[in-house]
C-alpha cells in the first residue's frame, strides 16, 4: 500500500525579512510544523518526496518572463537596503538574494508533491513549503507570495497527465485572488475557496471573491469575524463537498493555509486544530482520496502547529479527535452560504436541490425583501488606494504588522492547549453533522445577518485612515452630521 508522501526542504529558511524580524511569514513557520510532526512520531511514517526547483517553463504556465528577469536582479543585490528598496514595487513582499531560488523550491516542491498522488507514488501528500502562493498571478507577486505554486502545479498536472478535471480548494482565510486569477483560462481547473470577505473590506478588495463570481472559481465569502468549526463544518457538507462530487475531479490540490484558525493575528476567525483534520479528511472521499495539502498561510504557532498536524494524521488514516460542536450557526454566516447555494444553483445539481427548498420556503414566507439576495460591495476606494501606492513604489514591509503582547499571545495559547488537553480520539472516524435545517432560510436570520455585516464593513473600513471621511463610511454608519 502505497504512503503519505512529505515535501520538506531546509533551504526554505533562506527566505526572510531582512529588515523586520517580526514579519509573519517567516523561517520559523516551517521549522516549528516539522520539528511538531517529528516530535509526534509522524514524520517516520510518512514517505519523503525530494524537492527540486520548478523550471523556468514551469513558472511561465502562470507568469511572464518579465516577471523572472525582475526577481532573478535579487540575487545580485548589493545590500539590504537594496533589496528592501526594490520590494517597495510589490505588495506586501520582501525579498533576499536567494528568495527567488526558494520560489522556485516551494513551486517545485508543490509540483513534486502533486506528481507523486497523481502517479499514485503516494496515496496522499503534503508539501510543507515557502513563500506561499495563492495571492500572486501574472506579474504581481503580493501578500507574502511569490509565484503562485498551486497553481502552476494544477496547470502542470493537467498538461503531464491530460487531465480533465482538477479541484483546487483553498481554505487559508485569505481570498486567492492570484489562484482565481492564474486558472480563470483553464476549462480543467475548478476552484473553491472559502475566505473573509466582509461586504468587500477587506484585503484583497476585489468584488470577484464574493458569492456572485461567475467562471471557474466558486467562493464562499464570509462577512463576519469569530466563525468556528461549526460553520466550516456546514460551508463544507452543505456546498463545497456536495460540489466537489458533482464535479469528480481526478486530483484535488488544497491550499492549506491554517490562519482561518484559533488565535491567529491576520485571521479573526476560530477554527479549531481538529477541525482542519476533519475537512482534510471530508475531501478524501472525493477524487478516490487522490488529495495534496499545499501549505499556505497560518501565523499563529500554537494553533497552526496543531492544525498541520491534525491534517497529517487525516492524511495518514489516524483516528482524529471529536469535535465538539455546541454553537448556533452565525447569522451572517448562513445567509453567506444561502446566497452561495441560490447563485450556484444554475451550475449544480446538488445546490439546485436545497434551492429548490429554499425557494419554496421564501415564497410560503411571502416577504418579497427577505427572499432577496444582495451583493454588496465597498471595497474600490480601498482597492485603488492600495493601486496607487503599488504604482509609486510606496510598499513598506518594515514595521507592517502590529505585534501582539505577550499576555495575549499566552492566553491564546492557554485556549488551544486546553482544546487539545480535552481530545477524545474517535473509535469510530465520524464528524459531526450540521443539520441542514440549522440553515434553512428565515426572515429574522437574514435581517441579524445584514444588520451584523454592516457592522462588520464599518470596522473595517475605519482601520483606513485615509478613508476616514469617505462616502460609504458616512453613510454605512449613519453619521447625521455628515449627510447633512
Ligand atoms: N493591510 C497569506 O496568508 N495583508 N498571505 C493584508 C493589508 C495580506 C497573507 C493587510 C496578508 C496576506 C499567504
Ligand atoms: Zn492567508
Amino acid at each position: 500500500m502505497s504512503s503519505t508522501g512529505v515535501v520538506y526542504d531546509q533551504r526554505h529558511e533562506l527566505h526572510k525579512c531582512l529588515w523586520d524580524e517580526t514579519f509573519p511569514e517567516n523561517p520559523e513557520r516551517l521549522f516549528a510544523v516539522c520539528d511538531r510532526l517529528k516530535n509526534r512520531g509522524l514524520f517516520e511514517r510518512t514517505t519523503s518526496i525530494e524537492c527540486k526547483p520548478a523550471t523556468e517553463e514551469q513558472i511561465l504556465l502562470c507568469h511572464p518572463s518579465s516577471l523572472l528577469e525582475k526577481l532573478k536582479e535579487c540575487r545580485n543585490a548589493p545590500d539590504a537596503e537594496a533589496l528592501e528598496n526594490a520590494c517597495k514595487q510589490f505588495e506586501e513582499i520582501y525579498l533576499t538574494q536567494d528568495s527567488f531560488d526558494c520560489a522556485l523550491l516551494a513551486v517545485g516542491g508543490a509540483i513534486e508533491a502533486a506528481r507523486a498522488v497523481a502517479t499514485g507514488k503516494c496515496r496522499n501528500a503534503f508539501a510543507i513549503i515557502r513563500p506561499p502562493g495563492h495571492h500572486s498571478y501574472e506579474a504581481n507577486p503580493n501578500g507574502f507570495c511569490i509565484f503562485n505554486n498551486i497553481a502552476i502545479a494544477a496547470k502542470q498536472m493537467v498538461k503531464e497527465f491530460d487531465l480533465k478535471r482538477v479541484l483546487i480548494v483553498d481554505v487559508d482565510i485569505h481570498a486567492p485572488q492570484g489562484t482565481l486569477r492564474s486558472i480563470a483560462d483553464s476549462e480543467q481547473i475548478l476552484l473553491i475557496s472559502i475566505h473573509n470577505y466582509m461586504g468587500g473590506a477587506i484585503w484583497p478588495f476585489m468584488k470577484e471573491t464574493n458569492y456572485d463570481y461567475d467562471g471557474n472559481t466558486i467562493n464562499v465569502p464570509l462577512n463576519a469575524p469569530g466563525l468556528s468549526d461549526a460553520e466550516y463544518l456546514a460551508a463544507f457538507q452543505h456546498f463545497i463537498i456536495p460540489i466537489a462530487v458533482e464535479y469528480n475531479p481526478q486530483l484535488i490540490l488544497v491550499s492549506a493555509g491554517f490562519d482561518a484558525g484559533l488565535g491567529d493575528p491576520l485571521g479573526g476567525q476560530k477554527v479549531t486544530p481538529p477541525c482542519f483534520g476533519h475537512l482534510t479528511r471530508m475531501l478524501m472521499d472525493v477524487a478516490e482520496g487522490k488529495v495534496c495539502l499545499i501549505l499556505e498561510g497560518g501565523y499563529f504557532k500554537a494553533s497552526f502547529v496543531e492544525s498541520a498536524e491534525m491534517s497529517l494524521r487525516a492524511l495518514l488514516g489516524d483516528p482524529l479527535p471529536l469535535l465538539h460542536i455546541h454553537q448556533r450557526l452565525c447569522p451572517t454566516f448562513i445567509e453567506s452560504l444561502r446566497c452561495c447555494i441560490s447563485h450556484q444553483a444554475k451550475r449544480w445539481k446538488c445546490c439546485a436541490t436545497i434551492s429548490d427548498l429554499l425557494q419554496q420556503q421564501q415564497t410560503a414566507s411571502d416577504s418579497e425583501i427577505a427572499s432577496r439576495s444582495l451583493s454588496i460591495f465597498v471595497g474600490q476606494p480601498i482597492f485603488e488606494h492600495f493601486e496607487r501606492i503599488i504604482r509609486d513604489h510606496r510598499c513598506s514591509t518594515r514595521n507592517w504588522f502590529p505585534v501582539r503582547p505577550r499576555e495575549k499571545e499566552e492566553a491564546l495559547t492557554k485556549e488551544i492547549e486546553a482544546i487539545s488537553a480535552n481530545y477524545k480520539l474517535e473509535s469510530e472516524p465520524e464528524t459531526p453533522l450540521i443539520s441542514l435545517e440549522a440553515l434553512l432560510f428565515s426572515q429574522e436570520t437574514h435581517q441579524k445577518a445584514l444588520i451584523e455585516m454592516m457592522k462588520n464593513i464599518v470596522d473595517h473600513y475605519s482601520r483606513f485612515e485615509q478613508l476616514k471621511n469617505s462616502h460609504i463610511l458616512t453613510l454605512l454608519s449613519g453619521d447625521k452630521s455628515k449627510t447633512g
